[in-house]
């Protein structure tokens, strides 16, 4: 395709030197050892068996996984569970009722701990409400919330009584949310009537309301009050949570289901198209959610207090801030707001607050605490943090190196961990107690999982090369298929490379063997014959002191094919910018990276577009840079952003 690059898919661009042990306390106590990696390499199928012994089973599996009709996979598929029991109720029958299960902190500052036992008694009445609705085990359940405790008490609910849920993120739209009920085809809406953003109430029920006018298949909504705003009710279609909730018995039996129902479809927006019903189901799901949360953050369930830093609409918030978290038993923070609201120290504060000793969160938040300035986290006690999680974009290696210093202490390993809503749990990270970390490298397989990264041809490109990224065997939290789009998940996934599931990204393997994600190959630009991913020129750019936060992305030009344009956010101190700093930058590119990746123009803004899981959203960029029509901006956090780059692009040229 490309003779410059041989039969590489993408060049191989920015060396990193640094590397950090892990701490030798650590090491002697962690769950996941060299020994763990050698048994899993084995006999892969052996591995996974022992690992559904996390589970309690109604009926204990004796298959593990069945290919025989790839790419339709089945896991454990003669067991049989229930998902809610081995989140909540076998805990408590275990004499940890008293457990807290989440401190969970209100953005205005109320907070509540519920213990495990007070979950079981709420789901049960949660899911004693549903029955009373008319919901059957099948039926699809849209749940469209702030960060509180219902959401996950919603989510229970329809997992105990078989009913999949379809959780919508609250700050998408109207539109949005009736696009994901009709295509679900869900028959009851759990919502509220507002939540608090950035110290304001922010009204949902509304856009419920508006959602659906067009879908004629819903018949109840569940309105939990949150706010206490003024909120009309839809005579013979609305109740308040309090009202059908409230008055439940706390009892109620759960019923055991095959390991392959259904548990949950999550919708990821494709690059073009519409969104993509990603479905999950449960022996497999729930196994690979609760081993990678105890493996890769080495959870200690008695003694950790974990916090997922990430909304319950993103893949994220389902499988490690509920399912992963609670099956293991573990005590999570969950907090409703904006790390600025009221002050920039709240994320800090809530740590020292709570002991919190396990954070997982996203690069875009950490480069936002760059921006915001270190002297911020230094005015809080945050010695209790023994682990750092990353995830949902490469990390830059500066920011990598940040978070470790300012927020760790420079005692705290970085996993960071690449996955996606189709892979359902952990597929790449460092283990906190083997590896020896390294900036901006997810590194290697999660035990039992395995993991290429292929040339064109799908041949393995070998130790310092870059190419695709693919799964080649089955994992126990894989999709099983799209919703309702059997032929769009083969097509999507696993036709590109046959046999092998093609995750989208790009990847290459250092001279050790360890794998750095180098971002969607969508992205990938191809200057003079040279393909180069986008994120290794955006860490060239995030190394520079000057910068916060950098997009780059391929403009169409006459003579190189395609120019690299950046976006670049200054640091706090660093000004807004001017011609010398663009010069500065370029230069800075050239010197870390060579010539060939110095961007042809770069453009200094105050924000970057971004989806609701913090993901920079390069096609719009992309539309900027070559001066076209904007595409779809229905899935931005912040749709105003588009604007002021725009604004800020004409006035700068
Ligand atoms: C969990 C999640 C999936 C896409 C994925 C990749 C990017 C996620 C990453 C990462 C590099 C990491 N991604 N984690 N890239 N390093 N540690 O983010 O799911 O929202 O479906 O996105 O996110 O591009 O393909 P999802």
């Amino acid at each position: 395709m490309n003779a410059e690059a041989g039969n590489d898919a993408l060049d191989n661009l920015l060396t990193e030197e640094r590397t950090f042990p892990p701490p030798p306390e650590l090491v002697a106590q962690a769950n996941v050892t060299e020994d763990t990696y050698a048994q899993a390499a084995a006999d892969d199928e052996a591995f996974w068996a022992e690992q559904a012994k996390r589970l309690s089973w109604a009926k204990e599996p004796t298959e593990v996984v069945d290919w025989s009709n790839a790419p339709f996979a089945k896991w454990y598929a003669d067991g049989e569970l229930n998902a809610a029991y081995n989140c909540v109720d076998r805990h408590v029958e275990a004499g940890n009722g008293d457990r807290v299960a989440f401190h969970f902190e209100g953005e205005p500052g109320d907070q509540r701990d519920i213990t495990y036992a007070q979950l079981k008694d709420e789901v049960s009445q949660a899911a004693n409400a549903l029955i009373e609705l008319g919901v059957q085990a099948g039926d699809r359940v849209a749940i469209y919330l702030p960060m509180i405790p219902e959401a996950v008490v919603a989510m229970l609910a329809c997992a105990r009584i078989g009913a999949p849920h379809t959780v919508v993120f609250g700050g998408f739209s109207a539109d949005a949310l009736a696009a994901r009920i009709n295509d679900c085809g869900c028959e009851v809406v759990i919502t509220a009537d507002g939540g608090y953003r950035r110290g304001k109430p922010a009204a949902l029920k509304p856009a419920v309301d508006k959602a659906l006018e067009s879908t004629p298949g819903v018949r109840s909504v569940i309105v939990i009050r949150r706010t206490g705003e003024e909120t009309p009710m839809t005579e013979g279609r609305d109740v308040w949570w309090d009202d059908i909730v409230g008055r439940q018995s706390t009892e109620h039996t759960p019923q055991a289901f095959p390991a392959e129902h259904p548990l949950y479809v999550m919708y990821t927006s494709g690059s073009t198209g519409k969104p993509k019903g990603i479905l999950h189901t449960t022996g497999g799901y729930l196994v690979g959610t609760a081993y990678t949360h105890w493996a890769t953050f080495d959870l200690k369930p008695e003694s950790d207090v974990f916090w997922t830093a990430a909304d319950i609409g993103w893949v994220t918030g389902h499988s490690y801030l509920v399912y992963g978290p609670l099956a293991n038993g573990a005590t999570s923070v969950m907090y409703e707001g904006t790390p600025d609201t009221p002050h920039q120290g709240r994320w800090w504060e809530i740590i020292d607050k709570y002991g919190v000793t396990i954070l997982y969160c996203a690069p875009t938040a950490i480069r936002t605490f760059m921006k915001w300035g270190h002297e911020i986290p230094e005015k809080y006690d945050l010695s209790s943090l023994r682990v750092l999680g990353s995830v949902g974009e490469p990390i830059n290696p500066e920011a990598y190196v940040w978070y470790r210093h300012y927020i760790g202490g420079d005692r705290t390993p970085v996993a960071d961990t690449w996955w996606q809503t189709e892979t359902g749990m952990h597929m790449i990270s460092p283990m906190p107690g083997v590896a020896d970390g390294k900036p901006g490298a997810a590194m290697r397989a999660v035990p039992g999982i395995s993991v290429e990264v292929v040339n064109d041809e799908g041949q393995p490109v070998g130790n310092g090369k870059g190419g695709y990224l693919v799964v080649t065997k089955p994992w126990p939290a894989m999709l099983r298929t799209l919703w309702n789009e059997d032929e769009r998940y083969v097509e999507t996934y696993w036709s590109r490379f046959p046999g092998m599931y093609f995750a989208g990204d790009g990847a290459k393997r250092d001279d050790d063997g360890d794998i750095w994600l180098l971002g969607r190959v969508d992205d990938v630009m191809n200057v003079s014959g040279h393909r180069m991913s986008t994120t290794e020129i955006e860490s060239a750019l995030v190394s520079h002191p000057k910068v916060a936060e950098a997009a780059v992305v391929g403009a169409t030009d006459e003579t190189t094919g395609q120019a690299i344009v950046a976006f670049v956010i200054l640091r706090g101190e660093a000004g807004d910018g001017g011609p010398e700093i663009v010069q500065e930058l370029r230069n800075h590119v050239a010197q870390e990276i060579g010539a060939i990746a110095k961007p042809r123009s770069i453009m200094v803004v105050a924000e970057l577009p971004k989806t609701r899981s913090g993901k920079i959203m390069r096609r719009l960029l992309r539309d900027v840079a070559e001066n076209r029509e904007m595409g779809d901006v229905t899935t931005l956090q912040d749709s105003s952003v588009m604007d002021q780059i725009k604004g800020g692009m004409s006035a700068s040229s």
